[in-house]
């Protein structure tokens, strides 16, 4: 499978060779893969560099950053901005969009990321991740807020890093999903997962089951079953992960299979989900289709949600098609009133679940 000849430069310089337009978004995509390596190292120091621990200052989403959001927002950005193939940026980790310097060029791209996904982990050495989504605008005129609120299907490329035991890119530029291993000896990053496919079918499933009292029906009627394992409907065991960093749950299942859920909840209802469409899901949705996946709100293909803001947040269900698709069908029957009572025991008291 590996090929250590096959370098992200020589697989970017083949992608132009077949498609001579995307030389800019090539320039870019090695752009961010030199952030990548920039926070990768800092990450790689630990405790000995200095930068664990809170910044003390909360981003535009009321969460306290860490150290480590603000320098790894600040590396993306320092990185990226110069080199004349971008519009604007749009961060999790600052409010507005971020504009290229009035001196300095700008092309057509758009980059929208998650500087550094999970990071309440960080403090613990548990994986944790970079996700990034990249949109086209027709011109090279500075970014506007709606030119950013373009559905999912519009990406002209996405990936995520992921800092573990080793650092990977897994990209997508619509053909196909790869993943990239960064060799620290030479700094560049190897082709090592080409066209990565996702199991149809899988025994594990990744929720926060903390939650459960808040969930919908469709969730909670999905994981029960699950949970009854091959004494219930489902006929067979399942296993459980949750390692609260969606980079690291998202490269389990694109590699191994399996279902991943941040569903809406009843917690707060001012927000439809956890996790943010623009730099989060959409990206994240784009890998999984491209490896052969499906990507979802529960009620809808998550890339083709109207954006209306970017930061919104959304419910998100991603992973194995087969077991997507089961929770989209939940959702419907739900909606629709036709779910069938469910006998279970987890559901004797059916109204711990139903809406009253
Ligand atoms: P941050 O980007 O703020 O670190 O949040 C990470 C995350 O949004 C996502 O990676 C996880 O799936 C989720 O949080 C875990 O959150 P819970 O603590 O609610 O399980």
């Amino acid at each position: 499978m590996r090929n250590s000849n096959m370098t992200l430069s020589k697989y970017l310089i083949n992608e132009i060779s077949v498609d001579p337009e995307l030389t800019d978004l090539s320039s870019l995509l090695i752009d961010v893969a030199t952030a990548v390596i920039t926070i990768s190292a800092m990450l790689a120091k630990g405790a000995l560099g200095g930068y664990l621990g809170s910044a003390e200052v909360e981003n535009v989403q009321g969460e306290v950053q860490k150290k480590l959001d603000v320098i790894s927002n600040d590396a993306f950005i320092e990185q990226c901005q110069w080199g004349g193939q971008l519009a604007g940026m749009v961060s999790e980790e600052l409010e507005l969009a971020y504009q290229i310097p009035a001196e300095q060029e700008r092309g057509r791209y758009l980059l929208l990321f998650d500087p550094l996904d999970g990071s309440s982990n960080i403090d613990f050495n548990v994986s944790v991740g970079t996700i990034f989504s990249i949109l086209a605008k027709e011109d090279n005129s500075a970014a506007t807020t709606q030119d950013f609120l373009r559905q999912g299907i519009n990406q002209v490329a996405a990936g995520y890093a992921i800092y573990g035991p080793s650092t990977m890119l897994v990209l997508t530029l619509g053909r196909g999903t790869h993943g990239f291993t960064l060799d620290r000896d030479s700094g560049n990053f190897i082709l090592t997962h080409p066209s990565i496919t996702i199991p149809e079918e899988t025994s594990e499933y990744s929720i926060n089951t903390s939650n459960s009292r808040f969930w919908e029906p469709p969730i909670a009627r999905y994981i029960a079953e699950c949970k009854e394992g091959s004494t219930g409907v489902r006929n067979h065991d399942f296993n459980m992960r949750w390692i609260a960093s969606m980079v690291a749950e998202v490269h389990r299942i694109i590699l191994r299979g399996g279902i991943f859920m941040y569903p809406r909840d009843t917690r707060d209802p001012s927000k439809p989900g956890r996790l943010r469409l623009m730099y989060e899901a959409n990206p994240m949705a784009m890998l999984v289709e491209q490896a052969g996946g499906w990507a979802s709100t529960g009620r809808g293909r998550m890339l083709e949600v109207e954006p209306t803001s970017i930061h919104q947040r959304i419910p998100v269900i991603l992973g194995s098609k087969r077991e997507v698709e089961r929770v989209e069908r939940y959702h419907e029957e739900y909606d629709a009133g036709t779910d069938t009572p469910y006998d279970s025991p987890l559901f004797g008291e059916r109204s711990l679940y139903l809406d009253k």
